[in-house]
């Protein structure tokens, strides 16, 4: 079952929020709040990069947690609301990459691809920039809405490692703010972000690999049938790419319709039987 994403909502009263210390920042954590939303917004990245202490400070304490549809791994959702919208926020597993060789690979995929979020939190470990920048890659050529939440600024800099966040901006093309999820630090200029990147009011410009040659050509001639075929696809060029190396996975959404779905603006829901639950902090 598919449920149709609002386009714009009506201003509602909303449920109380929880007491925050970041209201300050025009944000209200919305805990558990997800039944309707103005925009959502995926955090993904490597393990252990912090991606869940970002979800707690920007939902707050309660949150939904289920399990991902037939699958047993975990998915939390909260929300927020920032500056009059609300936003859904989604915890993905953390991975290494998107090629779908794990199960958790293939969920932080799918939902990249087929949940459409409006903004992809890439949530990195600055300490460890080179081995984080793979997965990197792999989102910006799947999506163009993303931000990167250079993530253990406080371990980099202990570590004497400095890091040139415009440069590093310039390069992927999308946003990147330094933070220090466990204290707070840069949660304000993040939510702005995403906030900019969502409501389309940052232009990025991701870097992408370009093919070469013969490759190339295949790609260009691949993704225009996959166009015209699926009028609104947001990235038909890396269908294509996936399609030619033969990605089983991206063969059968195909078949199975899950490309005329993407194309048509649905999302998956809430998975059934979420529970609540109460976050570590
Ligand atoms: N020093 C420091 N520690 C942090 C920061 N952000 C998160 N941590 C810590 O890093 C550890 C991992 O954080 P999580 O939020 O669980 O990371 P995660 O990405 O959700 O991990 P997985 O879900 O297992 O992939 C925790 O002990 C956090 O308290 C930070 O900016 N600085
Ligand atoms: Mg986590």
């Amino acid at each position: 079952m598919t449920t149709k994403r609002p386009k714009s909502l009506g201003r509602r009263r909303l449920p109380a929020g929880e007491p925050c210390g970041t209201c300050h920042m025009g944000l209200r954590r919305l805990g558990i709040d997800t039944t309707d939303w103005d925009y959502v917004v995926a955090l993904a990245g490597n393990p252990n990069t912090g991606k869940s202490t970002v979800f707690n400070a920007l939902t707050g304490l309660r949150q939904h947690v289920g399990n991902w549809p037939g699958k047993t791994v975990a998915r939390a959702e909260g929300g927020f609301e920032y500056e009059g919208q609300k936003y859904k926020l989604v915890d993905l597993p953390g991975t290494y990459s998107l090629l779908s060789a794990s199960t958790d690979e293939e969920i932080a995929r799918d939902f990249i691809l087929f949940g459409r979020p409006d903004c992809v939190v890439i949530v990195m470990d600055a300490t460890v920039l080179e081995r984080n920048l793979n997965l990197a890659l792999q989102i910006l050529e799947i999506t163009d809405r993303a931000v990167v939440c250079l993530n253990l600024m406080d371990e980099a800099r202990r570590k004497g490692i400095r890091i040139d966040d415009r440069s590093l901006a310039r390069d992927l093309g999308v946003p990147v703010v330094p933070t220090v999820a466990r204290t707070g630090q840069g949660m304000e200029e993040l939510i702005a972000a995403v906030a900019g990147v969502a409501r389309a009011k940052v232009r990025t410009r991701p870097h992408r690999i370009r093919a070469a040659g013969e490759a190339a050509r295949s790609v260009d001639e691949l993704a225009g049938l996959i166009e015209s075929a699926y009028p609104g696809l947001p990235n038909a060029r890396w269908v294509a790419m996936r399609l030619l190396e033969g990605d089983k996975r991206v063969e059968n959404a195909i078949t199975r319709g899950e490309l005329v779905e993407l194309a048509t603006e649905t999302i998956e829901p809430v998975g059934a039987g979420a529970s609540l639950a109460e976050a570590e902090q």
